[in-house]
């Protein structure tokens, strides 16, 4: 091994970007902020400060307010489990970059670029800042909440109703004590991030009373309509007042958002502190593409969102299943078939000929459950998600996409297949991405042996419900009424052809 001194990476010897630092190192305006960062109010409060909202909501946030000039749109993001965002955010005044990835050599543009963003004004932890919190949702000046809180941030059950998941009890008990109180004042921290939404509503509820839109933005079948029944089931405990107002004042639009974002790496902040001259310990990495459609049913005013890019139209449906179908379904089969055969990448696993040929596969028979969405074609659409996919610039993880299967295979693969099994088809390649989740639950090791960490809310169910004889993996695992629903689990032809698949696999990766 070498020794002598150790010289810092240039981009490590930078100083951290802040409103200070980028004027004076006079590098702004070019690469943004859009906006003068001082001039914003806060309009909006985003649950869920991860790199998806970085790289999605807050540019569209952004770019309405420099296209309009209105300054009320500032942002006060949440963090989830953690401070640790909010903390890296602090001494950044909220500012951070956006480091764009285009496939290498494709058209004119620069492979990568970079982009400040300011609209981000205020970065909390709830498990210290839900006073705080509960005030800035009182505020009339916040007319918008938005979420991305992941699929396992809203607990239900298979029918779609509230599901007393951990932490719920106890939100619904402070819900209960903040009632009981006048002014509502409890400082007790919210455990969840629906329970924090539920108080804050409360909150707004007991002082201006003024009308709000919560537009939640994640990959779920009709967001909105289950976002609103499981706030209005937790907040059955402030009230029947309190339903009555949330009936009335708050809307709750459905989206369907869509941009890859894989989790940033050390190369990519020194790619970027080699652009901008400044450290962002908060960057954020994403593809050029990006699309937002959202339900035109606010309760009040919203960032002009349609001057960003951004689609308002009366049905957001048909939108939210193609993209869920044909690019988050195609995506989890590429991750736990790539994963599997030890391509780490999903790029690598897309440029693997047997892998794209089972994606392609698993698109038609998507395609066949689906109604075009205006302006669609889902033949065009389908193709122009697998050429995303094989960006190579991005290094997306088989494994990133791999985490929290239980909870998105049921929104992405499991009622497209009910769909089809009601058609009288038994569809192969989504036979074959379920029996891929459930070898890679099994197994958790790939081809060559290497270990692949299982990354579930249910990870000891799941460890637990697997185990057992190969043999009986498969129907152990349909057994799991948390994942499969009936007309799936019971189907006699789908269950063989999971068999059949899984048996193939399972002779390919070795057990331990
Ligand atoms: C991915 C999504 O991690 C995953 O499960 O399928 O995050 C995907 O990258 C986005 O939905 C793209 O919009």
């Amino acid at each position: 091994t070498e020794t002598g001194p150790q010289i810092p990476p240039a981009g490590k010897a930078a100083p951290r970007l802040s409103r200070a630092s980028l004027a004076s190192a006079g590098c702004g305006s070019a690469l943004g902020p859009a906006v003068d960062p001082g001039s914003l109010r806060t309009g909006m409060v985003h649950l869920g400060l991860g790199a998806f909202h970085r790289a999605h909501q807050a540019v569209y946030t952004e770019d309405a307010a420099a296209a309009t000039g209105d300054t009320g749109w500032g942002i006060l993001g949440v963090t989830g489990r953690s401070a640790r965002v909010a903390d890296t955010l602090k001494p950044q005044d909220g500012l951070y970059t956006v480091l764009t990835k285009a496939q290498p050599g494709a058209g004119s543009a620069a492979d990568a670029s970079l982009r400040i963003i300011g609209s981000l004004r205020g970065a909390v932890f709830p498990g210290r800042d839900t006073p705080l919190l509960l005030r800035a949702l009182a505020e009339p000046d916040t007319r918008v909440l938005t979420l991305t809180v992941t699929e396992k941030g809203y607990p239900r059950d298979a029918s779609g109703h509230l599901a007393m998941a951990d932490g719920v009890a106890a939100d619904r008990a402070a819900l209960a004590a903040d009632s009981r109180q006048r002014p509502a004042s409890s400082d007790v921290a919210a455990r969840t991030p629906l329970g924090l939404l539920a108080r804050g509503l409360f909150a707004r509820y007991r002082s201006s009373g003024a009308p709000l839109s919560v537009v939640s933005c994640d990959n779920l079948i009709s967001n909105g309509a289950l976002t609103r029944t499981l706030v209005t089931e937790l907040a059955e405990a402030g009230g029947t007042g309190f339903c009555a107002w949330l009936q009335e004042s708050v809307a709750f639009p459905s989206t369907m958002v869509d941009r890859i974002v894989p989790a940033a790496t050390e190369a990519d902040r020194q790619l970027g502190s080699g652009i901008l001259g400044l450290r962002d310990e908060a960057l954020v990495v994403a593809e050029p593409f990006g699309q937002w459609i959202l339900e035109d049913a606010f309760a009040a005013a919203r960032p002009a969102w349609e001057l960003a890019g951004a689609v308002l139209t009366p049905d957001v449906a048909p939108f939210e299943a193609a993209k869920l179908r044909l690019l988050n379904g195609t995506h989890s089969l590429l991750a736990y078939l790539g994963a599997l055969k030890g391509h780490a990448t999903i790029a690598d696993a897309a440029a693997d000929e047997d892998l794209a040929a089972d994606a392609s596969a698993l698109q038609a028979e998507a395609i066949r459950t689906l109604v075009p969405p205006p302006g669609v074609d889902l033949q065009e659409y389908s193709a122009s998600i697998l050429a995303r996919f094989r960006n190579p610039a991005l290094g997306h993880t088989t494994l990133q996409v791999a985490m929290d299967g239980s909870q998105k295979l049921p929104v992405r693969a499991l009622a497209t297949v009910a769909d089809l099994l009601a058609l009288g088809t038994v569809p192969e390649a989504l036979a074959r991405l379920v029996a891929a989740w459930m070898v890679f639950v099994y197994r958790q090791r790939n081809v060559h042996g290497s270990v692949l960490p299982l990354e579930d809310p249910l990870r000891e169910t799941l460890a637990a419900q697997a185990a057992g004889p190969e043999s009986g993996l498969v129907d152990r695992l349909l057994d799991l009424s948390a994942v499969f629903p009936p007309p799936v689990a019971g189907h006699p032809g789908f269950r063989a052809a999971v068999k059949v698949h899984a048996a193939e696999l399972l002779a390919a990766v070795p057990g331990r």
